[in-house]
């Protein structure tokens, strides 16, 4: 079935679906997915009933890109522009979405680089693809940090537990400490706030929260894996979400954070990750 234009929340989207029944919803905001449901009628994405939909504040849920900075990592807004910005959407093949992001006035205001961006949404039978693409198209070089930093649905986060990541050594921001890694085999667990870097991982992630199974893989350009859950008490705080919003989410996000990616005139970087329900 064709990509359609569809309204979404009040925002400019387009709607991917499949004969099987799969649905993705992705916003022209930030080339933002905000929706994908399983042939079974299952949101697997958390989007927070509170998040603001204006066109133009970051949105609370889904797949943000950030882009072309990570968090604070550098002078530019929190997590970059890239999902503030309204993108446009590029003709593509039924079941994919594919929306470009150019540099302009405003972004060279902020960051003064030339760039062509691209992101592709790949909808299959219980699967879904979100691939990054940027291409420097100035003439000096430009170096950028980035996560597709996905909103994964859990039913419930003290029942969730992510496995893979034992043996992998990782930053705790809320301590701003280097733990020691998971033991192999050891799944992580969820209690109050959780903000780690990890390095990546080789193999898929899965997600498993009592209700199902979910394989999360990313390509090895990636260098580290976030995860992220607020918790009860920043989860308050946060206007955009309820107070028990974080019992509903889990930020596994596909990330490059570490070392800066560093991009030399007319070369392009893409990665992707790729989300898979298991049986
Ligand atoms: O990726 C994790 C993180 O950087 C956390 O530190 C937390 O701040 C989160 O992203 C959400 O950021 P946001 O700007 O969307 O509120």
């Amino acid at each position: 079935m064709a990509t359609q234009a569809v309204s979404f929340r009040g925002q400019d989207c387009l709607e991917l679906a499949l004969p099987e029944g799969d649905r993705a919803i992705v916003a022209l905001q930030g080339a933002q997915v905000l929706s994908w449901k399983t042939g079974d009628g299952l949101e697997r994405l958390y989007l927070s009933p509170q998040a603001v939909l204006d066109g133009r504040a970051a949105i609370r849920g889904g797949v943000p890109v950030c882009f072309p900075q990570f968090n604070q990592r550098g002078p530019l807004p929190k997590h970059g522009f890239a999902r503030n910005r309204t993108w446009q959407a590029v003709e593509a093949e039924p079941g994919t979405a594919v929306l470009a992001l150019r540099d302009d006035d405003e972004s060279r205001r902020l960051w003064p680089h030339a760039f062509n961006a691209r992101l592709e949404v790949v909808l299959r039978p219980g699967n879904l693809t979100v691939a990054f693409f940027v291409e420097n198209t100035g003439v000096e070089h430009l170096e950028f940090t980035l996560a597709l930093h996905s909103y994964l649905r859990t039913s419930d986060i003290a029942a969730a537990r992510l496995h893979g990541l034992g043996g992998l050594p990782f930053w705790d921001s809320v301590n701003d400490t280097h733990p020691a890694p998971l033991a192999s085999g050891e799944a992580l667990a969820f209690s109050g706030e959780t903000d780690r870097v990890y390095q990546a991982a080789a193999a898929p992630l899965v997600l498993e929260d009592g209700s199902g199974r979910l394989s999360i893989a990313q390509d090895p350009v990636f260098g580290q894996t976030v995860v992220w859950n607020p918790g009860a008490e920043l989860s308050a705080r946060l206007a955009d979400m309820p107070d028990d919003g974080y019992r509903h989410m889990l930020c596994v996000e596909a990330a490059e954070i570490d070392t800066p990616v560093r991009l030399m005139p007319g070369e392009t970087w893409s990665g992707a990750q790729r989300l898979s329900v298991q049986a």
